[in-house]
C-alpha cells in the first residue's frame, strides 16, 4: 500500500475539537493530511460532544498549500482535496481556521471553506498559484470574490503576493487577527459560537459582493489592461480573471467551480506550469551543496568592507546596509568617497520619491555606511569584498594588502565577473578564506550572486557565503572557478552568434525583436547599448590590437565607435534614443553599416529566419551549459537554470535555458547544432559531449540531474 504522508492530529478540548495538521516544514496538503483532515471532521461530527472544530497548523505554517511534488505525477493517495473541501464545507458544526503561520494556496483555500478564519498578526496569508503557473483550483477564484469582491479578489490572486493576518483582516479575509497562542484564541472564539448555538457560515452562499460586481462591466477590462509587467505573456492570469468572470457573472456556485476546474487543468497542461514550478524547487535545490554538509558552522557576519565605490562597489554597499549590515567603504581618496557616496543618497532618494522607501529607512541605510581611505579601515569587517575594474593584477595586489590587514578568518572576497579567483587567494595566507562574490548590476536590486569557490576555498566559506546570499535578498548559486564562471561563459556564446548572425543576413532589429519576442527583457544589441559600446573599443585601442586581429563580431561595434556612437550615454549606438528615453529607435545608417561590414568581410548575405536566429542565439549557450556540467563548473542543469533566470532575464516561464531544452528535446537541439556546424563552423557547434550522449539516448538534462 501506499505510504501516505503528512497527518493530522486530533484532540478533543472540552466541546471544541483541535485538529492540528502535522507535514514538516511547511505542512502541505499531501495524501496523509487530506485523509487526516476528512477523518477529523468525520470524528467530531459523528461525536455529540463536540460542538466546533478548530483548524492549525504545527510549527510555522498553518498550511503551505497544495503538495506541488505531487503535480505533473500519478494521481497520490489519500482522498482528493476537493471531496475533503466539500465535506469540510457541508459539516453542519463550524470549524473555525486558526492562522498560525503561512496560509498559501491551497492552505488558504481550506481555510475559506472554515466558516471562520483567525491569524496571528505574523501569519503570512496569500494565493501565490499565479507564480507557479497556476490558479487556485481549490475554490479559492470563486470563494474569495464572494468574501471580499471580485475586485479585490482579482488584485489579490492577480499578484500571488502574500499579506500579514492584519491586513488580510482589513481585506475581509480573516475575521479577527488575535497576539499570543491562536488555537487558545481560536478555541475562545469557538466557545462564543457555542453559545449562540453554533451557527455556520458557509461562503458559497454568500451572493451579495458577487451580485454588485455585476454592475462594474469594466472590472474585467481593467483586471486585464492593470497586469504587471511580470506576468505578461504568462498562461494563468487570463485564467485566472476567466474564473471569477464565471463567479460574477453566474448564479450557481457549483457552475463556478466548474469552471475553474475546467481553466485549472488548463493551466496543469501548461508547460509554463512544468517550468515555474521546476523554478520553484530549483531555487531551493541551488542552496544544497553535496560536499558542503547542511550543518556547516557559519561564520558571524555583523559587518563587511567594500573596496570601491564605483557602481558595482556602491550598489553592493547598499545590498548589505538595506539589510542591516554596517558597511564600510575603502576609496583612494576622499573626494572618491563623497562622490561614491553621494550617489548612493541619490539612490536612496530616487526610491523615497518613488514611494518605495521611507525617509526613516533612508536614514537608517546611510548610517550604517561609512568610509576610509586606509585598508587598515577594513579591520574589524567579516567579510571584505573587493569590487574594483576587472584587472588581475589590480585584484592581486588588493588581496595581498587584504592579507596584511584583514581579522582572522574574515571572508575575502572578489566580486570579479570571470577573472581567477585562485590567483587572488594566492596572494594571501589563507586561501580557504578567499571566494568569488559575483553580484550583478544593479547590485542592489539584482536578485543573483554567484558564488565562486576556489581550489582551497573551505566549507565554512563556502556555507557562510550561501547563507550571506540569503541574508541579502538573493539566491545564491555556486560556481567553480573557471573563465566566466557559469553565466558569463555562456554569454560569451549568446553575444557571438548575435554578432555573427547580423553579419550574415539579420539586422541588429531583428535579433533584438527574436529575444524579445522570447520574453528576455532585451536584446543583445539592446545590452549592448546599455552596457556601452565603447568600452571594448577603448580597450582595443589600449592593447594597440591590429585591425585585422579584431573579431569580425565586434567589427560593427568599433565603426559605430568610430563614429561616436557609443550606445545610450550619447543616445546613439545601434539604436538612436530620442533626449530623455531609453526607448531606441532603429537607424538605416546601421543597417548600412552592418551591411558594410559583411561586404568587406566577404560574407553573403542571406535571409534569415527568425526560428534560426533564436536556436543560434540559444543553442550554443546551452551547449556551454552542458560543457560546464561535464566539467563540474556548474553541479546541477537547475543551477544554471537559477543563474541565467536571475542575472540575465531569461524568461522565467520557460523554466531556464536548460529546462527549456529539455522541452524542446535535447535530440532536436542536439540534431540542430549539427546541422548549423555543417552550415557555418565554428567552435560554437562543436557539441559536448554530454549533450551529444543524452540525445543519443533520448534523456533529458532533467534526467542527468537525477543520476542519468
Ligand atoms: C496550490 O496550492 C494549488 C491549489 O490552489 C489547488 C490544488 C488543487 N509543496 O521554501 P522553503 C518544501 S499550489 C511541497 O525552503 P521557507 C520546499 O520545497 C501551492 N513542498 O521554506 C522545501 O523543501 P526542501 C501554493 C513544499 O520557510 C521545504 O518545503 N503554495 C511546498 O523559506 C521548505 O520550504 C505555494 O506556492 C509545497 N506547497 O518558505 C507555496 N512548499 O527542504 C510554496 C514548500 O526539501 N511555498 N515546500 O528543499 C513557499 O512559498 C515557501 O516554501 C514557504 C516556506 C513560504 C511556504
Amino acid at each position: 500500500m501506499t505510504e501516505l504522508k503528512g497527518t493530522v492530529h486530533y484532540e478533543a478540548r472540552g466541546n471544541i475539537a483541535v485538529m492540528t495538521i502535522d507535514n514538516p516544514p511547511v505542512n502541505p496538503l499531501s495524501s496523509g493530511v487530506r485523509k487526516g483532515l476528512h477523518d477529523g471532521v468525520t470524528a467530531a461530527l459523528a461525536d455529540s460532544e463536540i460542538n466546533a472544530i478548530v483548524l492549525t497548523g504545527k510549527g510555522r505554517a498553518f498550511i503551505a498549500g497544495a503538495d506541488i511534488s505531487e503535480f505533473g505525477k500519478a494521481a497520490s493517495a489519500g482522498p482528493g482535496l476537493g471531496d475533503v473541501l466539500t465535506m469540510m464545507e457541508g459539516s453542519t458544526k463550524p470549524i473555525i481556521a486558526a492562522i498560525n503561520g503561512t496560509a498559501f494556496g491551497g492552505g488558504l483555500e481550506v481555510a475559506l471553506c472554515c466558516d471562520y478564519r483567525v491569524a496571528s498578526p505574523t501569519a503570512p496569508v496569500g494565493l501565490p498559484e499565479v507564480k507557479l503557473g497556476l490558479l487556485p483550483g481549490a475554490g479559492g477564484t470563486q470563494r474569495l470574490p464572494r468574501l471580499i469582491g471580485a475586485e479585490k479578489a482579482l488584485g489579490f490572486i492577480l499578484s500571488g503576493d502574500p499579506i500579514p493576518g492584519p491586513a488580510a483582516k482589513e481585506l475581509g479575509i480573516v475575521d479577527e487577527v488575535f497576539d499570543g497562542d491562536i488555537v487558545d484564541a481560536a478555541i475562545g472564539f469557538a466557545q462564543d459560537l457555542v453559545a449562540k448555538g453554533s451557527p455556520t457560515r458557509k461562503i458559497r452562499d454568500e451572493a451579495d459582493k458577487v451580485m454588485a460586481d455585476r454592475a462594474n462591466p469594466d472590472l474585467f477590462d481593467n483586471a486585464r489592461k492593470g497586469m504587471s509587467r511580470k506576468m505578461r505573456g504568462r498562461f494563468a492570469p487570463e485564467m485566472i480573471i476567466k474564473c471569477v468572470e464565471a463567479a460574477v457573472n453566474s448564479d450557481d456556485f457549483d457552475e463556478g467551480m466548474k469552471a475553474e476546474r475546467k481553466y485549472f487543468a488548463q493551466c496543469m497542461e501548461h508547460p509554463q506550469r512544468a517550468a515555474l514550478i521546476h523554478v520553484f524547487f530549483s531555487e531551493r535545490e541551488v542552496g544544497k551543496i553535496p560536499d558542503v554538509p547542511k550543518d556547516t558552522p557559519l561564520k558571524p557576519i555583523k559587518s563587511a568592507g567594500v573596496i570601491g565605490c564605483g557602481t558595482m562597489g556602491g550598489g553592493i554597499s547598499m545590498s548589505f546596509a538595506n539589510v542591516g549590515i554596517p558597511v564600510k567603504i575603502l576609496e583612494m581618496n576622499q573626494d572618491a568617497l563623497d562622490r561614491g557616496l553621494g550617489v548612493i543618497r541619490k539612490n536612496y532618494e530616487i526610491q523615497v520619491k518613488r514611494g518605495r522607501m521611507t525617509q526613516e529607512a533612508l536614514d537608517k541605510c546611510m548610517s550604517l555606511l561609512s568610509g576610509t581611505t586606509e585598508y587598515s579601515g577594513l579591520s574589524d569587517a567579516d567579510v571584505i569584498i573587493e569590487a574594483v575594474y576587472e584587472n588581475i593584477d589590480v585584484k592581486v595586489d588588493i588581496f595581498a594588502e587584504l592579507e596584511k590587514v584583514a581579522k582572522p578568518g574574515a571572508i575575502i572576497a572578489s566580486n570579479t565577473s570571470g577573472l581567477d579567483i585562485d590567483k587572488m587567494a594566492a596572494a594571501t595566507t589563507r586561501p580557504e578564506d578567499v571566494i568569488g562574490l559575483h553580484f550583478f548590476s544593479p547590485a542592489n536590486i539584482m536578485r543573483l550572486l554567484e558564488v565562486v569557490r576556489g581550489e582551497k576555498t573551505s566549507a565554512a566559506t563556502i556555507a557562510t557565503s550561501m547563507a550571506l546570499g540569503k541574508t541579502l535578498k538573493k539566491i545564491a548559486v555556486l560556481s567553480g572557478n573557471a573563465p566566466g564562471f557559469i553565466g558569463n561563459r555562456m554569454l560569451g556564446q549568446y553575444t557571438r552568434q548575435a554578432g555573427e548572425i547580423i553579419l550574415q543576413g539579420a539586422t541588429p532589429y531583428q535579433v533584438d525583436n527574436v529575444i524579445l519576442g522570447f520574453g528576455m527583457p532585451m536584446g543583445p544589441f539592446q545590452m549592448n547599448d546599455l552596457v556601452g559600446l565603447d568600452l571594448g573599443w577603448r580597450a582595443r585601442k589600449l592593447s594597440k590590437m591590429a585591425p585585422e586581429d579584431v573579431p569580425i563580431t565586434a567589427r560593427v561595434a568599433d565603426k559605430l565607435c568610430e563614429l561616436e556612437r557609443f550606445g545610450q550615454k550619447n543616445n546613439r549606438g545601434f539604436y538612436i534614443y530620442p533626449e530623455g528615453s531609453r526607448a531606441g529607435q532603429p537607424d538605416p545608417e546601421v543597417v548600412t553599416i552592418v551591411e558594410e561590414t559583411s561586404a568587406e568581410l566577404g560574407i553573403t548575405r542571406a535571409a534569415i529566419d527568425d526560428d534560426e536566429v533564436l536556436k543560434r542565439c540559444f543553442y550554443p549557450l546551452i551547449n556551454e551549459g552542458a560543457k560546464l556540467l561535464e566539467e563540474g563548473i556548474a553541479i546541477r542543469p537547475c543551477d544554471i537554470d537559477i543563474v541565467y533566470i536571475n542575472g540575465y532575464g531569461f524568461p522565467e516561464p520557460t523554466g531556464g535555458p536548460m529546462f527549456w531544452a529539455d522541452q524542446q528535446g535535447l535530440k532536436n537541439v542536439y540534431d540542430d547544432i549539427l546541422e548549423f556546424g555543417k552550415k557555418y563552423g565554428g567552435p560554437a557547434w562543436e557539441p559536448a559531449p554530454l549533450l551529444k550522449r543524452l540525445a543519443e539516448e533520448g534523456k533529458t538534462f532533467a534526467e542527468y540531474q537525477a543520476g542519468a
